[in-house]
């Protein structure tokens, strides 16, 4: 890896941090699935990505689709932090006229590569990005990151299916399995009983790791390289909310207020 544990796990915080002074600037928002993919975005955008912040479109580069775009905080603080924008829109999230809506825009944030907020649509984004990258001949990868909440949604199952047909070895999903959805816990809902067989099932390379340890995140990433016959999915187990102690892991985190006394509260636990 180019960075230490220590640095990995001081620019993650930082991302934190700034997810959260964001979602404080409106008052409210989608603290723990924005808090739970931040150390897969770390390693995605600190070790892996071929992207440039002074060219977010730059041709042949690498892309991300976040799926659960509601996450789309987490997403930004990487993005201010990698150069992508400039640090005074931090507290502008979704704040009228705004580059930083609650939930992806491609057409309002550089270095977002898909639109997305309504469930279920973005693995097929992505599939449809990976097919197009092969014609192209030009090597790049195409990420996603699904919830497992989303994984409810038909048309995920649709593009899993078609993304192992097509044999598309660019393409690496990441499952957000963090056991949470708006209201309540998955498996009271509609359980995905064991996610990595069902994907198994489906033709893909699957991998299940702890989404909350760089080296195996990085490590997943690694070996998704070098499968290049199957689409690879990271199962990652994840703690909603992490990283703000008093939140991670509950349901109500999915969405919440965030006043200034509880900003600096979880700036503290991000010391
Ligand atoms: C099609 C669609 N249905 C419902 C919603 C409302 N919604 C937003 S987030 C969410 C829960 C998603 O759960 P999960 O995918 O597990 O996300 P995470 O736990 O990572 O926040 C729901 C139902 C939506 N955005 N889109
Ligand atoms: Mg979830």
């Amino acid at each position: 890896m180019k960075h230490s544990a220590k640095e990995l796990e001081d620019l993650a915080k930082e991302a934190r941090r700034i997810t959260l002074r964001m979602i404080a600037s409106i008052g409210k928002g989608h603290v723990g699935g924005s808090l739970d993919i931040i150390d897969a975005l770390t390693i995605l955008y600190y070790e892996e990505m071929n992207v440039d912040p002074s060219d977010p479109r730059k041709k042949g580069r690498d892309r991300l689709v976040l799926s659960k775009g509601h996450g789309g905080p987490g997403l930004y603080s990487i993005l201010c932090m990698k150069g992508f924008f400039d640090k005074k829109h931090i507290e502008t999230l979704n704040h009228p006229g705004t580059i930083l809506p609650s939930h992806c825009d491609r057409t309002l944030t550089p270095g977002v590569d898909m639109t997305a907020g309504s469930l279920g649509q973005g693995l097929s984004a992505a599939v449809g990005m990976a097919l197009a990258d092969r014609i192209d001949h030009n090597g790049a990868r195409v990420y996603c990151i699904i919830g497992d909440g989303e994984s409810q949604e038909g048309q995920i199952w649709e593009a899993g299916m078609y993304a192992a047909q097509m044999k598309l070895g660019g393409l690496t999903a990441f499952l957000d399995l963090n056991g949470q959805q708006i209201d309540a816990p998955v498996d009271q809902i509609n359980s995905m009983i064991d996610a990595a067989a069902k994907w198994r099932a489906f033709g893909w390379n699957v991998m299940e790791i702890n989404g909350h340890n760089f080296q195996e995140i990085y490590d997943a990433v690694e070996s998704a390289k070098k499968c290049e016959d199957k689409p690879s999915m990271i199962v990652m187990h994840t703690i909603k909310g992490k990283g703000w102690k008093r939140v991670e892991g509950t349901t109500k985190c999915h969405s919440m207020p965030v006043t200034e006394a509880d900003l600096e509260e979880a700036l503290e636990d991000l010391r």
